[in-house]
């Protein structure tokens, strides 16, 4: 029988007006994990209704006591660990090891938000005039829309969640299609915790009709999304004309300069994990090495010797390196780019086909992909693929390399690798991505720190971590308060203080 799961409405787990259902599956086995509501326009507006009846409550909630409820929620996070992470390998495929590094995101972020609620600074200035103060709050948006993505089904949907909740926001969240499970497993630990009814709200469906309509709701003050770059646009386009804030999280076309001074044992383990993690479905990983002459045949060798060793298989076995795919588009989409990639005269060097022996027929399985002699103007060179798939370039030096990494239409992430410490800088100074690693890999962002990125990866706003976090959340507020009981004119009355 079909486990069936609920849209959180209100503090109570109700199913889609229509009735209507979507069915999770495992992506490496096909087993079917459950069946959760298809919303639409119905379900949205009663979760938006829910969450403006309670932001009232909760905005005055103290920050110290919303950031206990976060606390709670951490710790039940974190005593579930296991559970939810062996959940996460059925529902999204990523080995397990990552998926409890996922979940353990969550938990980092929980904490890290919880602390957040004793400091929650705002800004303390002196006043240009006697008797006078002045300073600035945070004040809450009101209702916020989250959508998210599949590929990190708990930690991002914690990035987004803690902060707008610390911050005294109220929630309507639609998650991804294909992890939907996850989701309602997810806010069963809020209420578990203590969350108070209409604060959190769940609704689970497709982006049409369910996160159009959240986008289109005219209670929801602000849209957090994180996902394709076509779709964002869109909200960020219905957004403007909404007037909406639209906080954006999009693509990466991330790549690891590889200079000719660099331990390349250190590079390619990696370039390995960087580009075959999470079977390559992060906005972080690794679609391009760029490496200096001297060293570029024995990398590009090494690199696709490494790649074809890699097993694929079921991310609960311990056997397993690389696990599937989300699902069968996502698979068609990756060997478009291998086909495209060998038309457009790419050296394949390894991979370029779906993973189809034995049980892998069962799910949506591709081979670890490398292609070698990519040139910048390829369009493997350009475009996010998110599979399995990784393009070597040549660059003559560090310049010609950094010039690469900053000419394409995404910024998130980038990666050097060399034992040149003044190399190093140069980079750090002259890489145009949001997050810059040195003689380590693009993946492995912290919640400490913003994550986000230049270009075509968002509309500058940052989320992940780090005090700006915060701003996405959040409307500065300034207040002066004058105690002088005289009227005194700012910019005119200074002038007499001078004498
Ligand atoms: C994502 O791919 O959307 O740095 C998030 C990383 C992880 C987060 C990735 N900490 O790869």
């Amino acid at each position: 029988m079909t486990r069936e799961f609920f849209n959180y409405i209100d503090g109570k787990w109700i199913p889609a007006a229509s009735g209507e259902t979507l069915a999770s599956h495992n992506p490496a086995t096909g087993e079917l994990i459950g069946a959760v509501p298809a919303s639409d326009a119905r379900d949205v507006a009663r979760a938006v209704t829910a969450a403006a009846n309670a932001f009232e409550k909760w905005r005055k909630t103290p920050a110290p006591r919303r950031a206990e409820i976060i606390h709670a929620v951490a710790d039940l996070v974190r005593a579930r660990k296991q559970t939810l992470g062996e959940l996460l390998t059925r529902e999204m495929g990523k080995v397990l090891p990552e998926a409890l590094g996922d979940v353990q995101e969550a938990v980092d972020m929980g904490m890290y938000m919880a602390g957040e609620g004793r400091r929650l600074n705002g800004l303390l200035v002196p006043s240009e005039l006697p008797n006078k103060w002045a300073m600035a709050v945070r004040d809450p948006l009101g209702v916020v829309g989250l959508i998210t993505p599949w590929n990190f089904p708990i930690a991002v949907p914690s990035w987004k969640i803690f902060p707008a909740l610390l911050t005294g926001n109220t929630i309507v969240w639609k998650p991804a299609e294909d992890t939907p499970v996850l989701a309602v497993e997810f806010v069963k630990i809020f209420e578990e915790a203590g969350l108070p009814p209409g604060v959190l709200n769940l609704v689970t469906g497709y982006g049409v009709p369910a996160g159009a309509a959240l986008v289109e709701h005219p209670q929801v003050k602000m849209i957090s999304f994180t996902g394709s770059n076509e779709i964002g646009k869109q909200i960020a386009v219905r957004g403007a004309q909404l007037g909406k804030r639209v906080s954006l999280e999009l693509g990466g076309k991330n790549a690891i300069i590889v200079l000719d001074d660099a331990d390349l044992d250190l590079a390619l383990d990696g370039i390995i994990w960087s580009a075959f993690g999470t079977s390559g479905q992060r906005c972080t990983a690794t679609s391009r090495v760029i490496v200096t002459p001297e060293i570029h045949s024995e990398l590009a060798e090494r690199v696709a010797d490494r790649a074809s060793k890699l097993r694929l298989g079921n991310g609960l076995l311990p056997t397993t390196d690389v696990g599937p795919l989300i699902n069968r588009d996502a698979v068609d989409k990756v060997h478009q780019y291998t086909e495209l990639g060998v038309s457009e005269g790419a050296a394949l060097l390894v991979g370029g086909a779906r993973g189809v022996e034995g049980d892998l027929a069962q799910g949506h399985f591709y081979k670890p992909t490398v292609f070698d002699r990519v040139t910048p103007t390829m369009r493997l060179a350009q475009e996010e693929i998110f599979g399995p798939s990784l393009a070597i370039l040549r660059a003559h030096d560090i310049d010609e390399a950094i010039r690469l990494n900053n000419g394409v239409n995404f910024g998130l992430s980038a990666s050097i690798y060399t034992s040149n410490v003044n190399k190093a800088f140069e980079a750090m100074r002259d890489l145009t991505t949001g997050i810059v690693y040195i003689n380590a890999g693009t993946i492995g962002s912290e919640v400490q720190l913003p994550f986000g990125g230049t270009r075509g990866t968002g509309n500058g706003h940052r989320e992940g971590g780090g005090p700006p976090v915060l701003d996405a959340f959040t409307e500065w507020k300034s207040i002066y308060v004058d105690y002088s009981g005289k009227l005194q004119r700012a910019q005119i009355d200074t002038d007499a203080l001078v004498q």
